[in-house]
C-alpha cells in the first residue's frame, strides 16, 4: 500500500460529470503517481522536454515530450504527429505498459471500452507557463476519447464549449486527477490558465505534469 490511507480500487472512486461525456475521475491515478514520475523521467532521457515553436512564431511555453508510436510536433510549417521524434530522427521512447493501462482503465471507468492509445503526448509546466484555448483536431478518430492524466503542482482548467467564444467552466487539476473527454466534449475548446505562483507539490515542487493519451489514426 502507497501512503497513508488505503483509497480502494480506482475503479470504485467517485466520477464527476463535467461537460457532455466528460468525466473528472478524482485521484484515480493517486495509487500509480510516482511510478508515473519515475517512467516520465525515462522518457525525457531518451526523448528530452522542449520548448516547441507554433506556425505563428510562438514559443510554447510548456515544454513537451512524447511517447508511443506517436509523437505530436509543431513547427514553423504546421502541427502534425510523427513517429519519429525530429530532435534526433529516432522514434519516440515506447509507452510504458503502466501509462497505457492506466489510460485505458479510467476510460473504461469512463464509459469508453478497449481505448487503445497510441500516443501519449507529455507537457511539463513551470511557474507562469499555460495553454491558451484551442481544440485538439490533429487526430484523425474523433470518436476516441482524449485522457488525460495530471502529476505535480496544481492548475487550473479551463474547459469551454464548441466556438471559442463560448463561456468557459474552470476546474482544478491536481496531483493524480484523470480527466476523460469523448463524444460531444472531444472538440471543445480547452486550455490552461497560468501555473500559479505558490502552486508546488511535494515530489514535484513548481512543475506540473500533464499526460495526454491520444488513438492519432
Ligand atoms: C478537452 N493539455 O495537451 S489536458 C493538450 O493540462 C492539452 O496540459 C492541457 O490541452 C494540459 O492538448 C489540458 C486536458 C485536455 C486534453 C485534451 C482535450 C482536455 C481536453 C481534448 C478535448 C477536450
Ligand atoms: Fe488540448
Amino acid at each position: 500500500m502507497q501512503g497513508l490511507l488505503d483509497l480502494g480500487a480506482p475503479e470504485s472512486a467517485a466520477r464527476q460529470p463535467i461537460g457532455p461525456d466528460a468525466w473528472l475521475l478524482k485521484g484515480f491515478a493517486l495509487n500509480d503517481a510516482d511510478a508515473l514520475l519515475a517512467a516520465i523521467e525515462r522518457v525525457a532521457a531518451q526523448a528530452p522536454f522542449r520548448h516547441q515553436v507554433t506556425p505563428g512564431g510562438y514559443e510554447m511555453s510548456a515544454a513537451m515530450s512524447s511517447c508511443g508510436a506517436y509523437g505530436w510536433v509543431t513547427d514553423r510549417h504546421g502541427y502534425r504527429y510523427s513517429a519519429l521524434d525530429p530532435q534526433g530522427n529516432q522514434p519516440w521512447p515506447a509507452m510504458p505498459r503502466l501509462f497505457s493501462e492506466l489510460a485505458e482503465r479510467a476510460a473504461e471507468r469512463a464509459g469508453f471500452a478497449h481505448f487503445a492509445p497510441e500516443a501519449c503526448l507529455i507537457n511539463r509546466y513551470t511557474t507562469g507557463a499555460r495553454m491558451g484555448l484551442h481544440q485538439d483536431k490533429d487526430e484523425q478518430d474523433f470518436n476516441a476519447p482524449i485522457v488525460s492524466i495530471s502529476l505535480g503542482a496544481p492548475i487550473t482548467f479551463l474547459f469551454g464549449g464548441p466556438n471559442r467564444s463560448d463561456p468557459t467552466s474552470r476546474w482544478l487539476l491536481e496531483h493524480g486527477d484523470i480527466v476523460v473527454w469523448g463524444g460531444e466534449s472531444r472538440l471543445h475548446f480547452h486550455g490552461v490558465a497560468p501555473l500559479g505562483k505558490k502552486a508546488s507539490h511535494p515530489q514535484t515542487g513548481a512543475l506540473r505534469y500533464n499526460l495526454t493519451f491520444r488513438k492519432v489514426r
